[in-house]
């Protein structure tokens, strides 16, 4: 009997992973292959209502949007440092995250979304010291791989 019931829990979780929403892991990293403070991906290209997960595998790190950086009527986000995240992304676009204690270190990533609507505003946003330039990169992918 309880072998029956387990089965049919099987069976329902792989009906709803084939139908259902992805979701996408992103760690939180003192080092990486990029270097010092990183997003481990530092960018994720995911469908609308997939969800992404934050984990700070090392400590010190949140997962926060940045302000001008998701699309028009979304909410921002903001997970506390050592805090695990999900979010669940249902607007096309993308959505620019950052850790708050190295965001001048360049600990930034990029999620894009369905269609990258808002790409120009989220392009214009101006960043702290290596930020700058990770999501110069970060968005180089985002045209490239589109
Ligand atoms: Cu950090």
């Amino acid at each position: 009997m309880k072998k029956t019931i387990v089965t049919a829990a099987c069976a329902l979780l792989a009906l709803t992973g084939v139908a259902g929403a992805a979701e996408h892991l992103i760690e939180m990293h003192n080092k990486g292959e990029k270097g010092a403070m990183v997003f481990v991906p530092d960018f994720v290209r995911a469908a609308p209502g997939d969800t992404v997960r934050f984990v700070a595998v090392d400590k010190g790190h949140n997962a926060e949007s940045i302000k001008g950086m998701v699309p028009a009527g979304v909410e921002p986000f903001k997970g506390g440092v050592n805090e695990e995240v999900t979010v669940t992304l249902e607007k096309d676009g993308v959505y620019g995250i950052k850790c708050a204690p190295h965001y001048g270190m360049g600990m930034v990533a990029l999620v894009v979304v369905g269609e990258p609507t808002n790409t120009e505003e989220a392009a214009a946003v101006k960043h702290p010291g290596k930020a700058k330039k990770v999501f110069a990169e970060l968005f180089g992918h985002a045209v490239a791989s589109k």
